[in-house]
């Protein structure tokens, strides 16, 4: 069973209000509720068991806690977005928003020439770029992206496979949960 913490919110409690009109003889009930917008919009909570094998959920447990969750349920509800993330972002016809970091000698040829040219190539996907010198050689370069996946990997895939290029890492996200 995964324990699951309650809504904080407590404030739709206040706002319902319950009158009741009884009037026996005639054994009719009216009942009038009145309950506060935000209770109806309010996302409700599903709990739910799960069978697992000990030693799995013994693993389970340890990485959570490195990873600072405090409960398993939180910890379980990050999973499941980064698996719907994951799948979402694997359509190449997916909107998608994310970083291309990257490492570089800027003395490496012709590289950072290329690297301009890509980047204008592509300006429709690129929102903007980060460039930080780490020491007298190398630079690192953070674009920010957003487009389709099919553009977006094919842009990332590009730019990583260059001669010159020491370290490139692409990370996206949907564009709207
Ligand atoms: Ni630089």
């Amino acid at each position: 069973m995964i324990s699951q913490r309650e809504p904080t919110d407590k404030s739709h409690i206040r706002d319902t209000a319950v009158y009741m009109n009884i009037d026996v003889k005639r054994t009719t009930y009216i009942i009038v509720l009145r309950l506060s917008l935000k209770r109806v919009t309010m996302q409700t909570i599903t709990r739910f068991g799960v069978s697992i094998e000990p030693d799995l959920l013994e693993k389970f447990d340890r990485t959570m806690k490195k990873k600072r969750y405090s409960n398993r349920s939180e910890a379980i509800r990050d999973i499941i977005r980064q698996h719907l993330i994951n799948e979402h972002v694997k359509d190449p016809n997916a909107n998608v928003i994310g970083t291309l970091t990257m490492v570089y000698d800027h003395h490496s040829g012709p590289l950072v020439d290329r690297l301009l040219e890509i980047q204008h190539d592509h300006y429709q996907e690129i929102l903007t770029t980060t460039h930080i010198h780490i020491d007298h050689d190398t630079c690192l370069e953070v674009l920010v992206l957003k487009g389709k996946t099919r553009n977006i990997k094919k842009l990332a895939d590009t730019i990583k496979s260059m001669k010159g290029i020491k370290h490139g890492e692409l990370v996206v996200t949907q564009q709207t949960s």
